[in-house]
């Protein structure tokens, strides 16, 4: 049996910041895994490389699940954005060793293909609704077959998804947090207005999703999804913030608009009773801020018992080795929704060599054994890293709120 002969943290910004694991066996396999937190990037990298890498040498590259357990509950101190993305970065990498040994992608590891290729959903915004509508449009013609539709809030200098400039949109963009004013009131007038032209101008053979990045109160959730019913939604996402569980059954009560959660969840733990209660319908935890493969499969199976189905982030702050892992992932889980896609910067492209490949509205991972990534190591040293933080959200009269 392999046994893990070294381990490294490489932080890099080719075009935003990354941290990637990569671990090493004595017979000189190796694999990739991604520990990106947005914003709290170093807090990882000091995690792995001061408290998980010196644990990690020695054992049997082979034993994941046990390492898992060993890096979760060994620690005493569980769960947490931080740790859960370090044990998911080991995770990931040494799933992909075990695929590099078999010769197999890594989703013939997770039992093969449930599908021929993963739906995936790209962002179509802009400042007005014509502009985030003919956005659509475009990724339409490019083959997808689903959009999220975010446009800017009238009375509302930045809105929430929208981009600055013409550039994708990259919500780490200062050095120390921008701040942005937010008014619930104009978003809830603007949002019908969207998807009434977002249907009248798409049609109605396109999944059609929003993003209310946590800014409501179950009862304004409730009404907004309420007013979004003649439109039939694909998903409206974190209506609210998700600590408490419980305040999903008050939105519940007053839509049948679909609600998918979990972007921010780390463990099983901050959605049992979301998805035990059928509280939700989507559940959007990520491979690398959920404890890695092993740990969103058991979400995943959870889930599956309650009719929810998977929808995992996949913004640009989540590297490709997080992209790859969600394919394999996404190929063969049973209970598999859609994925989010957002095409990364070409110089991160560069840094991340991938098999992974879109074509009409679908996604594959590719079949070069293990997860088919890599990180090309003299570009990411081209590419220190650089503080940058999201911003963060006042009410109109100064107050602090969710952004
Ligand atoms: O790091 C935060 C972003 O990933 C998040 O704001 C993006 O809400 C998001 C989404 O749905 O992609
Ligand atoms: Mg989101």
């Amino acid at each position: 049996m392999p046994k893990i002969r070294s381990a490294k943290v490489i932080v890099a910004s080719p075009a935003r910041n990354f941290v990637t694991l990569k671990i090493e066996t004595e017979d000189g396999v190796h694999g990739v895994g991604d520990a990106t937190l947005n914003g709290r990037e170093l807090a990882v990298a000091s995690y792995l490389g001061d408290h998980v890498i010196p644990c990690l040498i020695g054992r049997e590259a082979h034993r994941i699940e046990d390492i898992w357990q060993y890096l979760y509950r060994g620690a005493y101190w569980r769960r947490g954005p931080v740790t859960m993305s370090a044990i998911a970065a080991v995770d990931m990498a040494l799933w992909d060793i075990k695929g590099k040994i078999a010769g197999l992608p890594l989703y013939q590891l997770l039992g093969g293909a449930s599908r021929d290729g993963v739906m995936v959903y790209c962002h179509a915004n802009g400042t007005t609704i014509e502009e985030a509508v003919a956005a659509g449009r475009a990724y339409m013609d490019q083959g997808y077959k689903a959009v999220r539709l975010q446009a800017g809030v009238p009375g509302l200098k930045s809105t929430y998804g929208v981009p600055k400039g013409k550039q994708p949109y990259e919500p780490a963009d200062a050095d120390i947090p921008t701040e942005n004013l937010w008014s619930t009131e104009k978003y809830m007038r603007s949002v019908p207005a969207l998807f009434e032209a977002g249907r009248d101008k798409l049609g109605w053979d396109v999944h059609l999703l929003h993003d209310a990045h946590h800014r409501l109160t179950p009862i304004e959730a409730g009404r907004l999804g309420k007013d979004l019913e003649p439109f039939r939604l694909f998903w409206l996402e974190d209506p609210v913030p998700a600590e408490n569980q419980e305040s999903f059954r008050l939105i519940r009560r007053h839509t049948t608009t679909p609600l998918a959660v979990g972007e921010v969840f780390n463990t099983i733990w901050d959605c049992k009773q979301l998805i035990e209660e059928q509280l939700i319908d989507y559940i959007r935890a990520t491979v690398v801020h959920a404890g890695g493969i092993t740990h969103l499969r058991r979400i995943a199976s959870l889930a599956d018992l309650y009719n929810v189905r998977t929808g995992c982030h996949g913004a640009t702050d989540l590297s490709p080795i997080a992209m790859a892992a969600a394919l394999h992932f996404n190929l063969a889980v049973p209970n598999f929704g859609i994925q989010e896609h957002m095409s990364h910067a070409p110089l991160t492209e560069t840094v991340f060599p991938h098999t992974y490949s879109y074509a009409g509205g679908y996604m594959h991972p590719g079949d070069k054994p293990g997860l088919g990534v890599d990180i090309d190591e003299a570009e990411a040293a081209k590419h220190p890293y650089k503080r940058a933080y999201l911003p963060v959200n006042r009410l109109e009269d100064g107050t602090l709120y969710n952004w």
